[in-house]
This record gives C-alpha cells, structure tokens and sequence, in this order.
C-alpha cells in the first residue's frame, strides 16, 4: 500500500498507533490488572480481627486466643466480668445467635461461630500477614482436610454438648421422662467406654500416620491441631470434674500413645511459646 503522508506525518502516528496497541493490549488482559482502576475504590477484603469477647474461662474460646497469639495479633482480650454482662448483648440483639465466642473487627463486623472465625483467622494471616502455618490457603486440597479435621471435632463433641446443655433439648434435670440422674450416669458410661474411644482410636491413627506428628501432615500446627487439642484434653481429664459431669472418667487417652505424644508437642511447642 502505497502512503500519502509526508515523512514527519508518518512519524507523528506512532504515538497513535502504539498507545492503539496498548489499550487492545490492556483490554484483551483485563484493564483493572494493569491500571488497577477499581482497585483503588475497592473496600480492602479483609478488616483485622481486634476484640475478642467471650466468658472468663477456657471453654469453647480459648483456641481462639491462642490462634491469635500464635499469629502475633494485637487484640482486646474482652472477658465478661459476669453472665449479666453477656445477657446485656444477649438481649440487645449484637450476638446473631445469642452465642459467644464472637470476634469484632476492626471496621465493627461482627464474626460468630467458633470454626468460622477460626477460619476467618487462618485467611487473614495467610493473605494479610502472609503467613499460611494455620491455614495454608494456597493448597486447598490440604485445607479441605483441616476443614474435615475441625467438622470432626463437632462431631466428637456432639455427645457431650446434648448431655451438658438442657438447652439442646436433653433436660435431664427437669423433663420427668428423661428419668435425670440414672439417665446422665448411663449416658456418661456409654461416651467413656464406647463413644470417645472410637473418636480417639481414629484420631490415633490419623496422627500415627502424619509424617510431621501435626494433623493435616503440614509442617507446623494449623487450625486443625488448635480446634482438637482442648478437646483431646478435655475428654482425657474427665471433662473438667464439675458437678454437672461427675460421672465422665479421666484418663482416656493415655491408652493412645501418639495422642500423647502430640498433646505433649502441642504443649511444648505452641502453648509454652505463645
Ligand atoms: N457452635 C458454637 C457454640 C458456642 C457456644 O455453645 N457458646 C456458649 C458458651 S461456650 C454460649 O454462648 N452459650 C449461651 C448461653 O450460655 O446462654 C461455637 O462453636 O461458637
């Protein structure tokens, strides 16, 4: 083809043609990861975890605590001076489930749900703090097996949770039927001698067979290993003695040398380093 432009003209059309080139390039790549357009009104996705609310016990919080320690969180710590404290947030509508534990974050949501927010930890830190030990999100397949590790700890406490809490249903201290007492003994006998030695003959294996001595075989302890270890030690020492438990036995696991042996790392290795 023959051109009819001069030769300045004809240099003068390469800003053209390359800026052309350019803006095909950017769309055929997407323009937001080039010029990062909406980027900059985007929210950020993540608000970091900074009050932490739940009874001045261990209980079903303190795996919480730990996970937060371990990733080197600042937060506020906020331990309910007694139950009337909960029941004001009960009533005023702040808790969804009329539960705790509950985290706030630091642009006010609010996270219930003890696995949920186990995992809304374990995502922060490995996309936020860049540190994937609790929750190694850039491999799914080992993540899906922490999730199942921590589903099969509500499993194991199933049991448990229907025995202490008239709440779920099983008042054994005011529904006449379920015969109070003699029914609790009963049911404590069948969890010590049958239930939880199942849980924990599985278990065994699966951490007889982690290469690493950690449940998801990962190379440090993930949110698996924090959900299960106050569980294991929960059912080893006969729950914890209170009056509404006396008939659970202590010492379950030590016929579980692995059990043991995890429960002995997980002490030394994470709980006397937080
Ligand atoms: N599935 C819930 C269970 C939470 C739960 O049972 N919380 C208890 C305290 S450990 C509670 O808030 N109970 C309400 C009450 O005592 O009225 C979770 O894992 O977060």
């Amino acid at each position: 083809m023959v051109s009819h432009l001069t030769k300045s003209e004809n240099m003068n059309l390469w800003p053209c043609v390359l800026g052309g080139i350019g803006v095909g390039i950017a769309f055929t790549l997407g323009y937001k990861e080039i010029f990062s357009l909406e980027d900059s009104n985007e929210k950020p996705k993540y608000a970091a975890p900074s009050k932490f609310l739940y009874f001045n016990i261990e209980g079903a919080g303190e795996k919480i605590r730990r996970c937060l320690k371990y990733i080197k969180m600042p937060f506020i710590d906020k331990r309910f001076v007694d139950r009337n404290e909960f029941l004001k947030l009960k009533k005023d509508g702040t808790l969804t489930f009329g539960q705790v534990p509950a985290l706030e974050l630091s642009d006010g949501t609010m996270l219930f749900q003890s696995q949920a927010i186990m995992r809304y930890i374990g995502r922060y830190a490995a996309e936020v703090l860049k540190d994937e030990r609790l929750y190694p999100i850039s491999q799914p397949k080992v993540c899906a097996v922490i999730d199942a590790l921590c589903c099969q700890d509500d499993d194991i406490q199933i049991g448990l949770r229907a025995y202490r809490y008239g709440r779920n249903g099983f008042d054994f201290d005011n529904l006449p039927a379920l015969n109070g007492e003699t029914a609790k003994k009963s049911i404590a006998k069948r969890l010590c001698d049958e239930v939880y030695p199942q849980h924990l003959a599985r278990l065994e294996k699966i951490i007889s067979n982690s290469k690493t001595g950690w449940f998801a075989g990962t190379a440090t302890p993930t949110i698996a290993d924090f959900t299960l270890f106050p569980t294991v030690e929960w059912i080893d020492r006969g729950i914890d003695a209170k009056n509404d438990v006396q008939y659970f036995r202590k010492g379950l696991v030590n016929k579980y040398p692995n059990l043991m042996k995890w429960m002995s790392k997980f002490n030394n290795e994470v709980l006397e380093r937080l």
